[in-house]
């Protein structure tokens, strides 16, 4: 039976794609493995006039030169790719028709570590970007939402891909909460791309 929509404005598509069997499970376990020797550092981030931890680890690899400066505060400077990043980098782009310049992994040690509401909206990676993000270890929430809106929340599986379509961080917002369950450890690598603004 077809449903009559009389509030089509009502039912906006989220501008995602998920993936949840992006990898097998063995491919998920041997890249979770890799990305545990990955070089993690916990950086410094400067918000309202304080210099605190960021919560949660980070690195970054990719091409050379192409550094990452979020919240006005934290500058990445990528390692070379690794061979395994890169094969990843390249079976999203063979899917997706996106290409990517770095990847930028965040570690989630347990349910305190997080990333609050935010746009990935740094201009480096050019206007509209799209953005993969690849979720390894323990199922924790992503959480979505128009500016403005409400929230729509994912679990992100073990081997699952999230695009995040062109024009996602314009009109979006996203997060992954803390929680007081007990929830495993958990790597996130997010694909992006970058643009030389200054030429
Ligand atoms: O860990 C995630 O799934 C999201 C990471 C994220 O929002 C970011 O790196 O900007």
């Amino acid at each position: 039976m077809t449903q009559l929509n009389l509030f089509p404005e009502l039912i906006t598509p989220l501008p995602v794609t998920y993936y949840p069997n992006f990898l097998n499970i063995q491919e998920a376990n041997e890249l979770y493995q890799h990305c545990l020797d990955l070089r993690w550092q916990q950086n410094q981030i400067k918000m309202l006039g304080k210099i605190m931890p960021v919560p949660r680890l980070e690195c970054i690899y990719g091409d050379e030169g192409c550094n990452y400066l979020y919240s006005n505060s934290v500058l990445l400077e990528p390692l070379p790719w690794t061979e395994k990043l890169a094969q990843i980098r390249d079976k999203i782009t063979a899917l997706t028709g996106h290409n990517f310049r770095i990847v930028i992994g965040n570690q989630y040690r347990d349910g305190q570590d997080s990333i609050g509401w935010h746009a990935d909206k740094e201009p480096s990676m050019g206007v509209d970007p799209a953005i993969a993000s690849v979720s390894l270890g323990g199922v924790r929430k992503f959480q979505i939402k128009p500016i403005g809106g409400s929230a729509t929340d994912y679990w992100l599986e073990h081997g699952s891909l999230l695009l995040m379509l062109p024009g996602c961080q314009s009109t979006h917002i996203h997060q992954v909460p803390k929680t007081n369950k007990f929830v495993s450890p958990r790597v996130n690598l997010t694909f992006r791309p970058y643009v030389d603004n200054t030429v």
